[in-house]
């Protein structure tokens, strides 16, 4: 047997659009995910649920290079999404997950808590969810953009 050290080309997400947790002002006319590397066309599936649980991806999903992009109904409603992706890998490994994010005045999620001034723990280490948020991502993620250059 041989020793897996590395995988070669397991490919990890980098990021979403819109991202995990966020709030966007409407229904947004397509969902991004970006990864590492290019991942395979077969057995690709994302789908985009909304608050009643009915999947409102339109169309086969795209891949240009190690961007994958999945088309929503132009008829969605606003509220509470959860889009559910696999991409099967470049070395032929499916890689799966999920995110949520609210479109429009749907109440948004759980997972923003607004932080509180003057109550920061002594230890101070909590960093404000923006910046997390912000050093994840890579600059090319601008919301209905896939101009992001080639590597
Ligand atoms: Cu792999």
């Amino acid at each position: 047997m041989l020793p897996a050290i590395a995988a070669q080309a397991h490919n990890s997400i980098e990021s979403t659009d819109p991202a995990n947790g966020s709030v966007v002002g409407t229904v947004p006319a397509d969902i991004g995910l970006t990864f590492d590397h290019t991942p395979l066309a077969i057995g690709s599936l994302v789908r985009v649920v909304d608050a009643t649980g009915v999947d409102r991806a339109d169309g086969p999903v795209m891949i240009v290079d190690n961007h994958v992009r999945q088309a929503v109904k132009a008829d969605a409603p606003e509220g509470n999404y959860t889009v559910t992706w696999r991409i099967a890998s470049a070395d032929g490994h499916a890689i799966e997950g999920t995110f949520t994010f609210t479109a429009g005045t749907g109440s948004p999620t759980a997972s923003l808590p607004v932080a509180q001034a003057g109550n920061s723990p002594s230890t101070g280490t909590a960093l404000p969810t923006g910046m997390i948020a912000a050093g994840a991502v890579r600059s090319c993620s601008s919301s209905r953009s896939w101009a992001c250059p080639s590597p």
